[in-house]
């Protein structure tokens, strides 16, 4: 999608925007940390400068790609609005992922520059160094590593670049359902224009309107803590209560200080684990967001029977930043639990038979959506892209979904073979492609069940070649050793064969019913 700049002296870069936002008074605290760190407004405009002047001075090509696999860190933030700053591509990576997949994401992408934590940096720089890369800084959660010790020494005054609305600034790796990532290339426009819109939207509130404060306890590597809750707390000059990693304990306490938390349903169901988490707790907070997997009826219900709270569920993907959400403002309508609310402003989001013919309202199809919040394309895969896109420039999302009378869209299923654990999308061709490969596996099929703490799980049902004895543990031992721990199936089980219907096709759906109790007791 492209976004024309009809002012071209305008600096379309999105940190401009974001550092426009920065409270006039820069000594306040923009980040305060779960180990007592306390980051004001000048210190993410003065390190994010001295990392982009580090980036600036290593003579990069024009829309060098900086891929980053570091630990959850304030630094590691500044080093992504270093990026943008500087005028660069941001590849975020995320830490679970392992040697051979890290190597697909380096071939791929080509980087000039990786950064990497002290304990990776021997296999990650010898890989990086053979595909070509220049740079291979480190970069520790506890502020240590050469990447900061090299930006030590640069100033910290920087003018930020430049940028047109279609210029690149992320690429997001997202797995594809041939078992292959694609890296969705996101331009300074699709982001700024959606982060815009949300701001609107959820009522974010600056310092004379009481100010929000975010509980920043999501990861950052993906759409949702990277762009959602960031881009969102400093484009409204918010504080941000940061969180190394989610810890359901934490969370209640930081409410007491806190307006606005973003999770993924695991996350509230964990909390909702908790019992200090009760209505005294969240009587402060103004808004809880939730998105980037289905929350179940159950889940929404008992918040809000424990805080007091409705939670705001919207749905986004990775290609198109955030879509839809259900209502913040009562005058916008209600929020409802199990829909993902209404297409948000500037976003068209229709529902479409296989034919390509718009259903009608309340019928199921495809979800297909277009604005400007939507991607350039695939990371040199031009055909994938325009596969993807309609003769008339929607975007095939892969959901498959309705939209009722008054706007609302529900999501009731997926077109592509795909689980969502935790939030995060496990795609069963990669693991299946990883057992067919192991000794004596015939064949194997990976599908999602329901489960409480993760809503879906793998489950993977392998069959062996005809002599051979298979035991599920090592199977799954060895899956451990090659992929990210979130991808390993909850369970395996050796089967005499897989259910195919008249075409050979694997019958996954009759699988995800058998095994469907595999988790929930008989
Ligand atoms: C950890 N494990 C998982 C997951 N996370 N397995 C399946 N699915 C997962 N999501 C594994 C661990 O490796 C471990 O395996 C075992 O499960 C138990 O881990 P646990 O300690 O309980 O996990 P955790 O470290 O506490 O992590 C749970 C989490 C995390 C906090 C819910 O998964 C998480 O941060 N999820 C959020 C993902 C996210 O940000 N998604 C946004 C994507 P073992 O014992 O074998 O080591 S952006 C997106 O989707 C779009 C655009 C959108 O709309 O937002
Ligand atoms: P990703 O590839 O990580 O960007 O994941 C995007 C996918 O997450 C979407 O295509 C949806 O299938 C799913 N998703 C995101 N938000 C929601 C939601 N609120 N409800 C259901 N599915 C969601």
């Amino acid at each position: 999608m492209t976004v024309s700049n009809l002012h071209p002296s305008i600096n379309s870069n999105l940190y401009a925007a974001l550092r426009a936002a920065f409270p006039a008074d820069l000594d306040g605290v923009a980040v305060e940390t779960d180990n007592g760190l306390f980051y004001s407004w000048r210190d993410l405009e003065r390190a994010s400068a001295m990392l982009a002047n580090l980036l600036g001075s290593l003579e990069l090509p024009t829309g060098a790609r900086i891929a980053v696999q570091v630990d959850k860190s304030v630094e590691a933030m500044l080093l992504y609005l270093a990026t943008l700053r500087a005028g660069y591509v941001f590849l975020p990576l995320n830490t679970a992922y392992q040697r051979a997949e890290i190597e697909y994401f380096i071939d791929n992408a080509q980087p000039s520059v990786v950064v990497c934590t002290t304990r990776n940096f021997g296999w990650v720089s010898k890989l990086s160094f053979t595909a070509g890369t220049g740079h291979v800084f480190t970069l520790d959660d506890d502020r240590s590593g050469s990447l900061l010790q090299r930006a030590a020494h640069c100033s910290d005054q920087h003018a930020v670049v430049h940028s047109q609305p279609d210029d690149l600034g992320v690429i997001i790796y997202t797995s594809g359902t041939t078992g292959r990532s694609k890296g969705a290339m996101l331009t300074h426009g699709n982001m700024l224009s959606n982060a815009q819109v949300l701001k609107d939207y959820w009522g974010w509130r600056n310092a004379e309107q009481g100010g929000d404060v975010l509980i920043h306890a999501l990861p950052i590597f993906h759409v949702h803590g990277l762009f959602v809750a960031i881009h969102g707390a400093l484009l409204n000059g918010s504080k941000m209560l940061w969180l190394s990693h989610f810890d359901p304990k934490l969370v209640p306490q930081a409410m007491r200080r806190a307006t606005v938390f973003m999770g993924v349903p695991t996350m509230y169901v964990r909390l909702l684990a908790e019992p200090s988490l009760n209505r005294e707790a969240a009587q402060g907070m103004r808004l809880f967001v939730s998105g980037s997997a289905p929350m179940l009826i159950d889940t929404f219900d008992a918040w809000r029977a424990r805080t007091g709270h409705t939670i705001l569920e919207r749905y986004g993907m990775s290609e198109t930043v955030m879509l839809t959400s259900n209502p913040y403002f009562a005058v916008h309508g209600e929020r409802r639990g199990g829909t993902v609310g209404l297409p948000l402003p500037g976003v068209s989001v229709r529902v479409c038979d296989d034919a390509g013919a718009s259903v009608p309202v309340g019928s199921i199809g495809g979800i297909e959506v277009k604005g400007p919040n939507v991607f350039k394309g695939y990371w040199r895969m031009p055909e994938k892209t325009s596969e993807e896109f309609t003769a008339d420039g929607y975007f095939r999302t892969g959901d498959v979904g309705k939209i009722d009378a008054q706007g609302y869209v529900t999501i009731v299923g997926r077109s592509k073979d795909l689980i969502i654990s935790g939030g995060y999308n496990v795609y069963p061709a990669e693991i299946e492609a990883c057992i067919n490969e192991m000794p004596g596996v015939a064949e194997s099929a990976v599908v999602g069940v329901p489960q409480a703490d993760f809503g879906e799980v793998g489950v993977a049902l392998v069959v062996a070649k005809p002599g051979c004895d298979l035991n599920p543990l090592v199977i799954i031992a060895a899956l451990k050793s090659t992929l990210a721990n979130f991808k390993i199936p909850k369970q395996c089980f050796v089967v005499d064969d897989l259910p195919r219907n008249a075409m050979g096709k694997v019958q996954k759906g009759l699988l995800r019913e058998q095994y469907s109790q595999t988790f929930h007791g008989p």
